[in-house]
């Protein structure tokens, strides 16, 4: 190897580094062109396209439920917010590909069961009321945790964070409605709207992940201004947000030690089942197996469609070389 080689090899990367460094400290943004730390790059991947297989896997438990919704109405509206999850995850996608990760290596760490995707979609969707609690908890821990990352610093990511906002401002009110709805019914309608906060209030708040002390990524996504608040932080700001809206459903918010705190200024709260949280994130979650086994039979069954784009593709650029020639 020649003396120059060698010097492309060991570039220092000093200068590079501190214009990033500036950037970040002067709240600019990163775009995709820029250079950047390989760790930073890394870090993105991982946390966009885990974004993006929660959206994508969060599909299901409310697609279950898209044939039996108890109206034309509430069938329409259910479609479009699925419809909307989809879009979600296709902007996430995409923001992972301007690092350098293809959507095929994405789908493929999903399938083969070596991607991350929210703990909160490995829970069963038994009852009518569940859209509704998904609606309202989910979604709302989801815009909770989102508003923030709107001002992420990589571009790419941050931009498809506002127009997600939106729309997830748009499922939490369905998902409250559907839930005011039951509250206002039959005896019966109360109580399966209970029992469905019941049993998504816990997993919504573990959807911020561990706890401050046991959060490996934080220090350097806060650092690099990817995280802007912690998991803890979040996840209190979630309850204070949760309380008055559950007084105005009628619903009980199923901790008995859920109160306010005049000396720390937020609501003190039970502890967390952490247990739970990381069972579900070593596959072992009441429907991991299942939503995991559904996301590859449709990637199977999808197959031809593939197959037939890729086909489209080499036919028309087969047809563009001889025109051209
Ligand atoms: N579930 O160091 P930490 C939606 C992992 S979908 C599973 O705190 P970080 C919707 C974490 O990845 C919205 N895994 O990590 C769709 C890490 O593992 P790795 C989904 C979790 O990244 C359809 C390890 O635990 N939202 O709204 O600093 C219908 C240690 O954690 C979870 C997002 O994806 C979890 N809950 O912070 C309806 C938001 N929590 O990667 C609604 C974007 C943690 O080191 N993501 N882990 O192996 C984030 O904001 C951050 O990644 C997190 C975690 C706050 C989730």
């Amino acid at each position: 190897m020649t003396a120059p080689d060698l010097a492309v090899l060991e570039h220092d990367e000093t200068a590079e580094q501190e214009a990033f460094d500036a950037l970040i400290a002067a709240e600019q943004r990163i775009e995709p062109r820029d250079w950047m730390p390989a760790a930073y790059r890394k870090t993105l991947i991982r946390q966009i396209s885990q974004h993006g297989h929660s959206e994508i896997i969060g599909m299901q438990p409310e697609g279950n439920w898209i044939s039996r919704a108890p109206s034309l109405k509430r069938k329409a509206i259910l479609m479009a917010k699925v419809q909307d999850e989809a879009g979600h995850g296709l902007y996430l996608y995409s923001a992972a590909q301007t690092l350098g990760i293809t959507r095929d290596e994405m789908t493929e760490q999903l399938i083969a069961g070596r991607a991350k995707y929210s703990s909160i979609f490995n829970y069963p969707t038994p009852t009518w009321a569940d859209m509704g609690a998904i609606g309202w908890l989910v979604d709302g821990a989801a815009i909770c945790n989102q508003v923030p990352l709107c001002r992420a610093s990589y571009g790419p990511y941050g931009r498809a964070m506002v127009r997600i906002c939106k729309e997830e401002s748009f499922h939490q009110r369905q998902g409250f409605e559907i839930l005011l709805t039951l509250m206002q019914g039959t005896p019966a309608q109360r109580e399966m709207a209970q029992d469905a906060v019941n049993r998504w209030y816990w997993p919504s708040l573990m959807m911020f992940g561990p706890p401050d002390d046991q959060s490996p990524n934080s220090a350097q996504s806060t650092a690099w201004k990817i995280k802007r608040f912690s998991n803890d932080e979040l996840r209190q700001r979630f309850v204070g947000m949760l309380v008055p809206q559950a007084d105005v459903l009628g619903v009980t918010l199923p901790d008995p030690s859920l109160r306010w705190n005049d000396q720390t200024n937020q609501y003190d709260m039970s502890e967390i089942d952490w247990t739970e949280f990381f069972e579900i994130l070593a596959g072992r979650g009441p429907m991991n197996a299942v939503r995991l086994q559904h996301r590859r039979n449709a990637h199977e069954d999808g197959a031809w469609v593939r197959e037939a784009a890729a086909e489209y593709a080499r036919k028309q650029a087969a047809k563009t070389e001889k025109d051209v020639a």
